[in-house]
C-alpha cells in the first residue's frame, strides 16, 4: 500500500501546476495544501478497491489522485475563517494563514477543477487494463460530482455549520458524518471498483465497506479532537468543544462513541470478506482507522473530558 501511495504521490506532483508559473500565488497554495503530508487514506482505498476487483492498470493512480485533490480542497475551505477558522493543520499553518484568504479560496476552487480535468482526461479504451472507457469515465465523474455536492460533502458541511451551538438529535449528527466525511470515502472505494469493472455484488459490498469505514473515520476524528495530544493531532485540540460542534463524542460521550466506531469497523470488515488476497489489506485499513482513535487512551481520558 505504501508503494501504491507513492505512485499516487508522483501523479499528484506531476499534475499540480508549477509553483513558479502564473498565477504563482495560487499555484504555491495548491502545492502547499496537496503535498503537505496527508495520510492518503482515500487514494489508498481507491487503489485497494481497484486491485481487489481485479484491476491491473495504472489509470487508477490518476483517479486516486483526483480524489485526493478534492479532499485537499475541502480541507482548505474547511479551515477558512468563514468555516471552522483553524490556523493549524498537519502541524503547519493552514493555507489561508500563509497565502491569505482570497488565494486560499481560489486554490481550493482550482483543485476542484483540476480533479475533474484529471478524471476527464483518462482515455477512451480498455477495461480492467486500467484505461477507462468513455462510459466508465462519465460514471466516475458523476459519482465524484455527487459526492462533492449537496448530496455529499457540501450537504454535510452545511448541517455541520448550522448545528454549531445547538442541541441536535443524533439523526442530524449521523447525517453530518455520513455526508461531510463518509461521502468522499465511500466514493473513493466505489471509483476503484467501477474502474475495475466490478460486478454489482462486489460494488455493493465495497460501497457498504466504504460507508461504514467513512462513518467510523469521522467518529474517530472527533474522538481524537478531544483526546489526542496536539503533536499527534497536528491541529489545535478541543476546537469542536469550543465551537460547540455536533460531534459524536460531544453528543453521546466518548465511551459510546468508541463503541459505535468499533461496531462500524467490524461491519466494514464483514463487507471486506471474499476479496481474496486483498481481504487482509481491506481489514487492516479498517483496523488502522479505529486504532487512530487510540481507544484505550480515549477511555482513560474519560474523566478529563
Ligand atoms: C465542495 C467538496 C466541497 C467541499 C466544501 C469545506 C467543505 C465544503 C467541507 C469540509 C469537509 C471536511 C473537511 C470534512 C472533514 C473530513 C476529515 C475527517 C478530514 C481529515 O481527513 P484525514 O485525517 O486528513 O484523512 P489528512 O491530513 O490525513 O489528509
Amino acid at each position: 500500500m505504501a508503494r501504491e501511495a507513492g505512485r499516487v504521490e508522483s501523479v499528484l506532483s506531476s499534475v499540480l501546476p508549477k509553483r513558479s508559473s502564473r498565477p504563482s500565488s495560487v499555484h504555491g497554495a495548491m502545492a502547499y495544501a496537496v503535498l503537505g503530508g496527508g495520510q492518503r487514506v482515500r487514494p489508498i482505498l481507491c487503489v485497494l478497491a481497484y486491485r481487489a476487483c481485479g484491476g491491473r492498470g495504472r489509470s487508477i493512480y490518476k483517479v486516486a489522485a483526483a480524489i485526493e485533490l478534492i479532499h485537499s480542497f475541502t480541507l482548505i475551505h474547511d479551515d477558512l475563517p468563514c468555516m471552522d477558522d483553524d490556523s493549524l493543520r498537519r502541524g503547519r499553518p493552514t493555507v489561508h494563514v500563509i497565502f491569505g484568504e482570497a488565494v486560499a479560496l481560489l486554490a481550493g476552487d482550482a483543485l476542484l477543477s483540476l480533479a475533474f480535468e484529471l478524471l476527464s482526461s483518462l482515455g477512451t479504451s480498455g477495461g480492467t487494463s486500467g484505461v477507462s472507457t468513455d462510459r466508465t469515465t462519465s460514471r466516475m465523474i458523476n459519482e465524484v460530482a455527487r459526492a462533492a455536492g449537496t448530496s455529499g460533502v457540501v450537504g454535510g458541511q452545511v448541517l455541520d455549520m448550522e448545528s454549531e451551538g445547538k442541541k441536535v438529535p443524533l439523526g442530524t449528527v449521523n447525517y453530518i458524518l455520513s455526508h461531510k466525511t463518509g461521502a468522499l470515502i465511500t466514493c473513493s472505494v466505489r471509483l476503484g471498483a467501477i474502474l475495475a469493472g466490478a460486478r454489482r455484488g462486489r460494488l455493493e459490498a465495497l460501497s457498504s465497506y466504504g460507508k461504514s469505514l467513512g462513518f467510523a473515520f469521522q467518529i474517530v476524528d472527533d474522538i481524537r479532537d478531544l483526546t489526542a495530544s496536539p503533536g499527534e493531532l497536528g491541529k489545535i485540540r478541543g476546537r469542536d468543544r469550543t465551537r460547540q460542534k455536533a460531534t459524536y463524542p460531544l453528543v453521546v460521550g466518548i465511551e459510546d462513541s468508541v463503541a459505535r466506531a468499533g461496531a462500524l469497523i467490524e461491519d466494514a470488515k464483514r463487507h471486506a470478506s471474499g476479496f481474496g488476497k486483498y481481504e487482509p489489506h481491506l481489514k487492516a485499513l479498517a483496523d488502522y482507522v479505529f486504532e487512530r482513535a487510540n481507544t484505550l487512551k480515549a477511555l482513560n481520558n474519560l474523566n478529563r473530558c
